[in-house]
């Protein structure tokens, strides 16, 4: 770790992946300058019917930077950003990357709880938000963050359609002087993680930027490709798998969807002839509902993603037949490694796998709890290192010596094995993590803020099996003798403490005791087997 916090690349391995060319050494600030003189009139970007082209995007983006410099903001900073699917989102970030500030990414649904800590850890100096959004104050957000945090000094509000306001001065035709190493630390991206808080995760310009070309060779993007962005574009699945800078990249257009709706994203694929969207499986479940009774032609579709969670091989096999199109499985993480299965897999493969790792580089370790290595077809502990994947996050030392192997393997927690023909399929999860439909939550972190409530003795967050979502969130409490709290009013303080909504448990259980395990742990194991029994008795 270097005295700044981040981890330190192993340079014998940077070496070899400049050698083999993986490593190309241009920034992302660099690669929108120069698709903007390649194809300046190419449109990059569609939302709300309008449109805006490389050139246009660059000009921007080049603008905004300007502004943020004169602001006062210097390579190295890092920025809270939290901006919807939206112009926005782009002219900020890309903003960031021209002068060499860090983007920290949170999502539409972080609340003060989450923002606040990681703009304490991070020291961000400023915070992106923007100022029209239904339903919720995000500017209010961001002044309560700032008010918590003392290194945070500027609010910079964008409007979704017109970008930063204000930029007017800021016009002029010289070019921007910031040279950003293609080595150095691009952005931040938040971990689910299973302790705590969420933990950073610090990508380089070099490592991000070749897992998103390869991406766009894997996933056939060209010229000629349009993706259309339903999931929030700040979560690293539809920002680099290939995601929307895998279509910046390729030369290809982003269609921006401001929900998941079916009904809204029919009616953009029909109008802007999509060519490849990226869902999450409880999505795709509604999609197939919907698309039984659809008007739109879809016909336009190529591929559908599905990732973030695992899909069932019931709910693939119905994919490809209702929407005339190649399903692709995406297994990744923000942390690095992303399987793809490829477009011309088998049915087999693609039904009944998570993919293969995209890169020949990629490094993979199926261990037992000894850590030794596990042949082909057993389940064990997933680790991997390789050209894009962190050797550790950034400011945290103790849980890096537990994340990471000596040799720096990062220990993903997932659970899984490789076929003969190197293909991953995800059997389960050592970590004590529920995934929510692809949104991850970290028991640990609703656990802290329940035990610090007066009336709770003790709590346990576990996963239910849900139909729909996959997994939902349940929590076990034990009260405090003489106390007694209902379920809504445990929702209710979680909210009131700044929470977002996807981690308040959607079941509450109320139990004298909890099981233990021989050392005197709390079984999650056999609160979740007591889980499974409710369930199946309901039914
Ligand atoms: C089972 N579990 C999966 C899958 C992710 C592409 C796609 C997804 C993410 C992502 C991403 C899964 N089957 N198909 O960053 O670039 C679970 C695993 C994994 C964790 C990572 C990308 N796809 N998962 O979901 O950082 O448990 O990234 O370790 O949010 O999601 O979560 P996250």
């Amino acid at each position: 770790m270097n005295s700044d916090g981040f981890p330190l690349w192993d340079q014998k391995r940077v070496k070899r992946y400049k050698e083999l060319g993986l490593w190309e050494n241009e920034t992302f600030g660099e690669m929108l300058t120069r698709l903007a003189r390649i194809h300046p009139d190419k449109v990059a970007l569609t939302w709300h019917g309008q449109h805006l082209t490389y050139a246009e995007l660059n000009h921007r983006v080049e603008r905004s930077a300007k502004a943020l410099l004169a602001f006062g903001l210097k390579q190295g900073d890092k920025v809270i950003v939290q901006l919807p699917n939206s112009f926005a989102f782009f002219e900020g970030v890309f903003a960031l990357f021209k002068i060499g500030v860090l983007p920290v990414f949170c999502l539409p649904s972080h609340r003060f709880h989450e923002i606040s800590h990681i703009a304490m850890h991070v020291e961000a100096v400023a915070y992106l938000t923007s100022e029209k959004r239904t339903g919720f104050d995000y500017v209010s957000l961001a002044h309560e963050v700032k008010e918590s945090c003392p290194e945070l000094v500027h609010i910079f509000s964008f409007d979704e359609m017109d970008g930063l306001v204000e930029t007017g001065q800021f016009e002029g035709e010289t070019d921007l002087q910031v040279k950003v190493d293609p080595d150095s630390y691009a952005f931040l991206q938040l971990s689910g993680g299973s302790t705590g808080l969420p933990k950073l995760i610090p990508r380089t310009h070099n490592d991000y930027y070749y897992s998103v070309r390869r991406s766009n060779e894997l996933c056939g993007i060209n010229e000629e490709s349009v993706y259309l962005a339903v999931l929030p574009v700040a979560h690293n699945y539809p920002l680099s798998s290939p995601g929307v800078l895998g279509l910046l990249l390729g030369g290809g257009r982003i269609v921006l969807a401001d929900s998941g709706s079916a009904d809204e994203a029919f009616q953009l694929i029909e109008k802007e002839q999509v060519t490849i969207t990226a869902l999450v499986p409880p999505l795709a479940l509604v999609w197939l509902e919907a698309v039984k009774h659809r008007k739109e032609d879809l016909s336009s579709l190529q591929v559908i993603q599905v990732g973030g969670a695992k899909c069932s091989a019931e709910v693939a096999k119905r994919i490809g037949p209702a929407f005339q199109c190649t399903l692709q499985q995406v297994f990744g993480m923000a942390e690095g490694l992303v399987n793809y299965t490829r477009l011309t897999d088998s049915e087999d493969k693609i039904l009944y796998t998570q993919g293969k790792p995209m890169s020949e580089y990629d490094e993979i370790r199926i261990v037992d709890e000894h850590e030794n290595d596990l042949g082909l077809n057993i389940a064990g502990e997933l680790w991997t290192r390789g050209p894009y994947t962190i050797p550790g996050y950034f400011k945290a030392d103790d849980h890096n010596r537990k994340s990471f192997s000596q040799d720096g393997f990062y220990k993903t927690g997932d659970v899984a094995s490789v076929t003969d023909d190197g293909y991953l399929i995800v059997q389960g999860r050592m970590k004590d993590q529920i995934n929510r439909g692809g949104e991850k939550v970290a028991a640990e972190e609703v656990e802290n803020q329940l035990l610090a409530h007066e009336t709770i003795f003790d709590a346990a967050i576990v996963a239910i099996p849900d139909d729909y979502l996959g997994e939902r969130v349940c929590a076990y409490i034990i009260l405090n003798k003489s106390f007694t709290i209902e379920a809504k009013e445990v929702k209710a303080y979680l909210r009131s403490k700044g929470l977002a909504d996807y981690k308040i448990p959607d079941v509450v259980h109320f139990v004298d005791s909890f099981p233990e395990t021989g050392v005197g742990k709390v079984s999650k194991q056999q609160l979740r087997q007591a889980i499974v029994q409710k369930v199946l008795m309901n039914n």
